[in-house]
Formats: C-alpha cells, structure tokens, sequence
C-alpha cells in the first residue's frame, strides 16, 4: 500500500467558532479541570462518578482489566438499576416530580411523576414475577415510544431480568432472529402504535415471528391502538396481568456485572452482533455523561431527546441517563410531520424544552422543509442542543445553531456508538469553543485517538482510523454467546485497542473530526477520502438539502465518486438540468479541491435510511455499480430504494 492510502486525506477548511456564551460557562456543571483531574487519576476519577449512584455494596476495585478485552468495573460491587433511576429519587422525596411528559402523536398525553413509575415499575416487575421471569432470563421488548416502554425496561432491570428491545417496525424475520439469538421466555408488544397520523400494528409481526420462536413462553400485550388483533394461546393482556399486581416490590440488588441489556446492531455483513451492556459501569457512565454534556440541571431543565428507544440513544438519553439524574423528560410517540412540519418545535414550546438532543438526518430534513417553520415558534426555552448519530455537516450544524437556538446555544456533536453505550467524543457546552462538523475531544476519563494503518498515532493535521486507548465503564462486555466475534470484530485489527471503525482527522489543534464508517471510505487515485466531507461540501450549496456519496469502480481512478442529491430549490427553480449538476460538480471543487468532484451526481427524492437515520451507502454502491440491489430489510422506509431506481435511466 502506499503512503497515501493509509491515511484519510483531509480536506475540508472550517474556520468558524463558538465559543461558549458567558453565563452558561460561569455555572457549567464541568469546568476545563475535569480533564485534568481525570487525566491524573483515571480510575479514580470514574470511582466518584459511580459515586453519583446508590450501591447496596460498595466495590472492592474500580476496574479489572486482567483478561483483556474482557472488563470487569466496580468489582465485587452490588446495586439495582431501577432502584437508582426511580426509588431512591421517591425516597429523596422527589416523588411529585415528573419523569415523563409524554405526548403521543394524536395529541393524547400523560404525565408520570417519579411516584407514578415507582408503582407501575413495580407492578410490571410482579408481574414478570408472575409469568415466571427470574434473574437472568431474557426478555424481548416490541413496542412503540409510549410509556409502558420504559416501564417494561425498568421492570427488567428490577428483577434482574436482561431486556431486548427490538425497533417497533422491524421485520418479524428480524424480530425473531433477535428473540432467537437471546432465547428470549416473554415477548412484551402492544396491539400498535400510531405513526404518520395512523395507527401502525405491531402485534401480526409478533405473530409471525413467535410462531417459530420456541423459546418464548408469553406474549405481555399491551393495548394502545384499541385496533382489533388475533389472539394466541400465549397472549396474555397488560391491562389484565399488570394492573391487578400490587405496587410494592422490593428491587433485587445484583452485581455490578450483571447483564443489564442486549441490544442487536446489525453490522454489514452476517448476522446482527447483540451487544451486551451489564449494569454499575453502564449506568455509571450514562449518569455523568448525560449531566456532564447536556449541564443538566435537574431542578430546571426539561430535556428531550427525540430518538427511539429501539435505538441506544434512546436506552442511555432516554432511559437510564436521565433517570439516574433524577430528569424531568418529554418523550414523543411519533413522526416531525404528524400532523404538520412544525409539531417538534411546537412540543418545546409546550413544555419549555431546555436541553434537546437529535440527529443530523432530523437536522437536514428540517433545513429542506425551510427557516419559516420553526421561526413560527417561541424556542427561548433552549439552552443546550445536541446531535447524535452521523458526522454532522457543518451547514447542518450552523442551521441548527441559527433557527433552533437563537445563534445563542452551543452545540454538541457527540460521538459514540451501541458498543461504547454512552457518549465517548463530545464538546462540553460551557467549555469548549464549538467547531462547526468536530466532535472536539475525548471525554474526561475516556483515551481517544486517531491512529495510521501500523496503530501509530497521526500527528495533527493528519487522518487515519479512530481507535479508544483505554477500557471506559460502559464500554460492551461481548457480544452475545459469541466472546470470539467480540474480541476479532473489534480488538483484533491494532493491538491493545478498540477498533471503532470510524474513519478520523485531527486538526492542527488536535480536535477530532469523525468522518464516516472505513467501509465507506473512497479511494481515489491513491487518495482516501472521505464520504463525510464530500457531503457536506455539497450540503453546504445552497440548493442542497441532503447528499450521500459513495465510490464507484473506475478503471482510471480506481474509484470515482458518485452523489446522490435531494435538492431545496425553491418552487420552479432548475435543480436538475445538466447546468446546475455542474455547478455543483464546480462547488465541491472549489471547497474540497479536484480530487473530491464527484463524476456523476444524480438527483434522487430520498435517501436510503435505517430507523436510527444513518444513511446506507451500501445500498447507493449497488445502484452506482448498476448491481442488483442488497439486503434492505434494515431500511426504515422500504419502498426509497424504488423511487431511487425509477429516478435513474440506467439503474436496475
Ligand atoms: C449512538 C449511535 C454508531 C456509529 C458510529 C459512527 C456514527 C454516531 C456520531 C457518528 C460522527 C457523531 N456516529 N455519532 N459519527 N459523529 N457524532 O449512533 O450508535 O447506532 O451504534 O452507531 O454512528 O459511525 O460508529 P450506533
């Protein structure tokens, strides 16, 4: 190979800062000397963080990293995660305080204090009890974003059973192969959940996927849609066997390694991993980085994140971290655009949202549906904005700074995965001088770094492949049953390192630009580049609302780069004549250098995405190399990738 293939070139130039404004710096809950103090004493310094929680026995070790990469944190330690997340709060006498705001799609609501989760936690909890749920055993959970969801999770994590939640709207194919793999004794699902202004069942996918599942033993359906559905002879109702349970039950105290979720990523090839997350070094590290990176202030704020709980953001940044913290939540059931483009801003204006937390593909979508909408709304509330999910595009960035947070809130792009549990490379809102598109630095306590082909760290200025240094607390333990898929997926490509598989830079400060998935990279006459870059120089166009890039064999450049676009012209401005596919040829050009223009753009309505909003450029590889088209049984919407096709002339 040579020297140029082994490092990302860089070439983006993005010169604008934020720096953080003065009254959110001056009572930040994280000063600059957290990374000192955590420099000094790592070990010590996650030691006060589990300090945040209640343990029924205290650790006799921080950490034992004695087999490598098999981690043990807070050795020897005891607690019960639903306990710290909802009891002791009550006990605090915080029980009037409310948990959730949930607001579902068709304009119903409910509130659930701390008090109110204690006792439908515990019911749920007796009645797991009851259909023969014991320590250990794994439960799957099928449901949409309504309460009973965080309910079910909790009452796991009391008995020390190990949930599984599944995407509401995944395949039953998918589904069952997910209850299959963890052998799963119940399922808990609801009839449905409303979606685009309708309801959407759940409960024929579960059907299906049961039929062939032997494992399961019970069916716990929960009733929200009210729609008429089949019954089987492992049915039982929620509103039967739960709500006739008793609300006292006693958390179960379990160690600190206990297994406290699996939750299924599916990778690009073969069967989907089951990252296993166990329970004090998990909930540990949700806790502090929750309040560390969004400055929660519990008393205050109202916090929202929007993601699914079927996604791990959701599980951290809507569950156990804010829980822990004692927050108060608004959690949503639905769609942005049900019933109009505006009912997210319309919900922080409802109820005073303080700190929110989205996704760059909800960013870019809100920037194609234009300024207008959100302006119609009072957003003052905001304080705190973060993203999560994919590199976010500097435009996209800026966009959200402007029209969301009144060019006055920081934003933090936080980047992390299902395997690291929780926030890893993230801004601190009153520390940091934001960089539009940079996830700026490690955490205090977590060792990042950008590393060459060899495992050699790059200098700053150069790019190579994100790697973590140092086992963290809620890093994955295994992967399910399957402790050698574990060690060579990820700790097997540099020694003594965890392998991200994200492609990074350093800039001449050293903060970290993340730049997309190494699968996806584009090698152009010997240069590596980036998707991530190219994108967002075409994002950054002015009649560019969306872009994926992928590289297409070449017999001249090895591989050229292809776009697809969704444009945001204005109604009957040319967005797709050969002149503007130019001019947009031009603009990359101009931002990137002539290496990065793309040969082909082509102009598409959708992009292919899953249900997290990740783009699938696997998908986008098959139609530029005029393939066949893959496995889309993972796409949240799976009708794009024929509206694609039928867009372009030559595609199969
Ligand atoms: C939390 C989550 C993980 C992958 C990760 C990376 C991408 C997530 C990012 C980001 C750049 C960010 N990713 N956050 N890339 N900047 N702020 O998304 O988990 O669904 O497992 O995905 O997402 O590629 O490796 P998960």
């Amino acid at each position: 190979m040579s020297e140029s293939q082994k490092t990302l070139s860089n070439l983006l130039r993005e010169t604008r800062r934020f720096p953080p404004p003065a009254e959110l710096a001056e009572s930040a809950n994280v000063t600059a000397a957290a990374y000192e103090e955590a420099a000094n004493d790592r070990l010590g310094f996650w030691e006060r963080q589990a300090d945040r929680l209640a343990w029924s026995k205290r650790w006799d070790e921080v950490l034992d990293w004695t087999n490598p990469p098999f981690a043990r944190w807070f050795v020897g330690g005891e607690l019960n995660v639903a306990y710290n997340c909802v009891d002791r709060h009550v006990e605090a006498g915080l029980g009037a305080k409310v948990a959730y705001h949930w607001e579902g799609e068709p304009g119903d609501t409910r509130t659930l204090t701390y008090a109110d989760l204690r006792r439908e936690v515990s019911k749920a909890a007796n009645a797991l009890l009851e259909l023969g749920v014991r320590k250990g055993d794994r439960v799957a959970i099928y449901l949409p974003m309504i309460p009973e969801l965080p309910i079910a999770m909790l009452a796991c994590a009391r008995i020390g059973a190990t949930h599984s939640v599944v995407f509401g709207g995944f395949s039953a194919d998918a589904l069952r192969t997910r209850i299959d793999d963890a052998q799963a004794r119940v399922v808990i699902t609801a009839d449905g959940g409303y979606r685009r202004g309708k309801p959407s069942a759940l409960k024929p996918t579960v059907d299906e996927a049961v039929a062939d599942a032997p494992s399961v033993e019970h069916v716990l359906v929960v009733r929200r849609t009210g729609e008429d559905v089949a019954e089987t002879d492992r049915d039982v109702w929620w509103e039967d066997v739960v709500e006739r349970q008793s609300d006292q039950h006693t958390p179960e105290p379990v160690d600190a390694e206990h297994p406290l979720f699996i939750l299924y990523t599916s990778g690009t090839t073969g069967k989907p991993k089951g990252i296993l997350h166990t329970s004090g070094g998990y909930l540990t590290q949700t806790a502090y980085t929750h309040w560390a990176v969004m400055d929660l202030k519990p008393e205050k704020d109202v916090y929202w994140c929007s993601a699914d709980i079927g996604w791990v953001t959701g599980h951290s940044y809507i569950v156990y971290g804010p829980l822990a913290n004692g927050a108060t939540s608004v959690m949503y059931e639905g769609t942005p655009d049900t019933p109009h483009r505006g009912r997210w801003w319309d919900v922080i204006a409802k109820y005073k949202v303080t700190t929110f937390y989205t996704a760059p593909t909800a960013i870019r979508t809100f920037m194609k549906w234009g300024d207008d909408i959100p302006a119609r709304y009072d957003l003052s509330s905001l304080r705190v904005l973060g993203s999560v999910g994919e590199p976010i595009n500097p435009e996209a960035y800026v966009w959200y700074r402007e029209h969301i947070g009144a060019n006055r809130t920081p934003v933090v792009d936080t980047w992390w995965q299902t395997e690291t549990g929780a926030i890893m490379i993230s801004p601190l809102p009153g520390v940091t001088e934001g960089k539009p598109g940079a996830a700026m630095r490690p955490l205090p306590g977590i060792v990042a770094d950008v590393v060459d082909d060899h495992g050699e760290s790059v200098p700053n200025g150069g790019g190579g492949f994100l790697v973590l240094k140092e086992p963290w607390p809620s890093m994955l333990r295994t992967i399910w049953g399957d402790d050698e898929r574990y060690v060579k997926t990820y700790w097997s490509r540099f020694d003594g390192m965890y392998f991200a598989g994200d492609g990074a830079k350093k800039d001449e400060d050293g903060d970290l630009w993340l730049l997309g998935r190494v699968d996806d990279v584009m090698l152009v006459s010997g240069h590596n580049i980036s998707t991530t870059e190219v994108e967002s120089a075409l994002v950054s166009h002015p009649k560019v609302a969306e872009a994926a890039v992928v590289g297409s064999t070449d017999p001249v450049t090895g591989q050229a780069i292809v776009a697809f676009v969704i444009p945001r012209g204005a109604a009957g401005e040319e967005v797709e004549g050969e002149a503007f596919l130019q001019e947009l040829r031009e603009h990359v050009s101009r931002k990137l250098g002539p290496i990065a223009k793309p040969r082909q753009i082509m102009i598409v309505p959708e992009l292919p995405k899953t249900r997290s909003g990740k783009i699938m450029r696997r998908l986008l590889r098959d139609v530029a190399e005029n393939r066949s088209i893959g496995d889309v049984s993972t796409l949240a919407d799976g009708t794009v990738m024929d509206l694609i096709s039928a867009k372009l002339p030559d595609a199969k």
